[in-house]
């Protein structure tokens, strides 16, 4: 498949799988699977006719690894990054000492104030790596990179999560836990 096609169709999939399912009829199980039999038959019937193979391809070749299928290969789900609400059924795990965040300079004053906050997402999205941030912020032009102290946001009791496709999930980050302000 050519590499446009594939975004184009991940593009598809990631907005039906994580913020409008039922735009194209699908309703997410718990867990935010849906089996990939309706999937494929929702998309056809939306005039986006996806075979099983480019479906495995799509997952396999994605640059964030955005989508898994389940163990049997029946079901398939965004691994994050969803705006509809679904329990991702992730288990709270121990962060790496420092997380980072890439982030647009005039969020800094609001930042700064408020902390990160999840926004219109379900979690506050963190990186474990300095280029990672770099190219999430660098979405929104030139990136500014924050660091977290995981480490003492974890021994003061916030709950942390690692999606399946590495990036670390937490409800909201305190502005004394930012550096990089
Ligand atoms: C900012 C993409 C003002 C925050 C990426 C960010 C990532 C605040 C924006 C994933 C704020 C939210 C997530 C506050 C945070 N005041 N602005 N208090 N707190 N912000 O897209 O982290 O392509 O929801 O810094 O690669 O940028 O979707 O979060 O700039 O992995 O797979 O508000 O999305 O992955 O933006 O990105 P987002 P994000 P996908």
């Amino acid at each position: 498949m050519h590499s446009k096609q594939t975004t184009r169709l991940s593009k598809f999939l990631s907005l039906h799988l994580r913020h409008r399912p039922e735009a194209i009829g699908l309703k997410l199980q718990a867990g935010g699977w849906v089996s990939v039999d309706e999937l494929l038959a929702a998309c056809a019937a939306k005039g986006v006719p996806i075979s099983r193979d480019e479906l495995q391809e799509i997952v396999a070749r994605n640059d964030k690894q955005r989508f898994a299928f389940d163990e049997a290969g029946t079901r398939i789900r965004a691994q994050q990054g969803h705006s509809v609400a679904v329990d991702l059924q992730l288990r709270p795990a121990t962060p790496p000492a420092v997380l980072y965040h890439g982030t647009a300079p005039a969020a800094l004053p609001a930042i700064r104030r408020d902390g990160l906050q999840k926004m219109s997402r379900h979690h506050v999205h963190l990186s474990p790596d300095v280029e990672t941030a770099r190219r999430v912020g660098a979405r929104r032009g030139q990136p500014h990179i924050l660091t977290v102290d995981a480490a003492a946001m974890h021994a003061a009791g916030a709950v942390f999560y690692e999606s399946g496709n590495g990036v670390w999930l937490v409800d909201a980050v305190p502005p004394q836990y930012l550096g990089g302000l």
